[in-house]
């Protein structure tokens, strides 16, 4: 495994089986009616209910991500199927935290379990090495625990002299099925469009430290209502859920 800490990012090879991700991949396919056009397709909270889809996310795993973020416990925020059928454009670069603004501090991560090959042609991932480290302007945040929106052109945003550091630093992650890459909520990041003949299908997890407060002034109004907090101002509830500690 990479350096999480100074890249913002790592891969972790066989998370699954190759065979176990196909049949994953063939379930999640199903949930959205095995979509073909070519845009990105995205189903939130498909694995809530759905133990199977987050059994990745064992004592393993979520001590890896725990020592990644320092965090002595983790909970999950929200999960969404993605499928880039061919033909499928890229996803624009931006970073998460442009939607997670209401965490402080913004310790959170996105886990990607790849359930297809992901390749340059096929749409795979790709970061800023380091940008999590960045400062950079904030973005209009659009907070919501059903996302499928993203603040789009984060890269059009920076300064002359970052923008010319992102563009050479970029690292694009190819992935097999079955593993997982992990990005913190503040690493600059965009999906490739698929040029390829084959879909693209993949889990994705956001996770938090159970530690961060929530800034309630930070999210819209009309969604302060799900995001119930303990007298400590952590997020608790049945939306999001504890994760396994070892
Ligand atoms: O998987 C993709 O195509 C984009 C994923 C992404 O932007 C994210 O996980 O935040």
């Amino acid at each position: 495994m990479n350096d999480f800490e100074t890249q913002g990012w790592a891969v972790i090879a066989s998370v699954i089986s190759p065979a176990r991700a196909g049949e994953l991949a063939t379930m999640a396919s199903a949930l959205l009616g095995h979509p073909t056009a070519p845009q990105v397709w995205q189903l939130p909270s498909a694995c809530r209910g759905r133990p199977e889809l987050l059994a990745h996310l064992d004592e393993t795993l979520i001590n890896n991500v725990s020592n990644m973020l320092g965090a002595s416990r983790l909970r999950l925020l929200q999960d969404t199927i993605i499928i880039k059928p061919p033909g499928a454009p890229e996803v624009a670069w931006h970073r998460d935290v442009s939607y997670t603004s209401y965490l402080d501090p913004p310790r959170a991560v996105s886990i990607r379990l790849a359930l297809t090959p992901e390749t340059l042609a096929t749409g795979a991932l790709a970061v800023v090495d380091g940008s999590h480290q960045w400062r950079i302007p904030a973005a209009t945040p659009s907070p919501s625990p059903q996302s499928d929106t993203i603040t789009k052109g984060a890269l059009d945003r920076l300064p002359p002299e970052q923008r010319a550091r992102a563009a050479s630093s970029q690292r694009t992650l190819a992935l097999a099925a079955g593993d997982v890459s992990i990005h913190h909520s503040k690493t600059l990041h965009m999906s490739h469009p698929n040029t390829s003949a084959q879909a693209r299908v993949t889990l994705v997890t956001h996770v938090f430290d159970a530690d961060c407060r929530v800034v309630a002034e930070r999210i819209p109004p009309a969604a302060r209502q799900w995001y119930l907090t303990d007298e400590d101002g952590r997020l608790t509830g049945p939306l999001f859920p504890p994760l396994p500690v070892g």
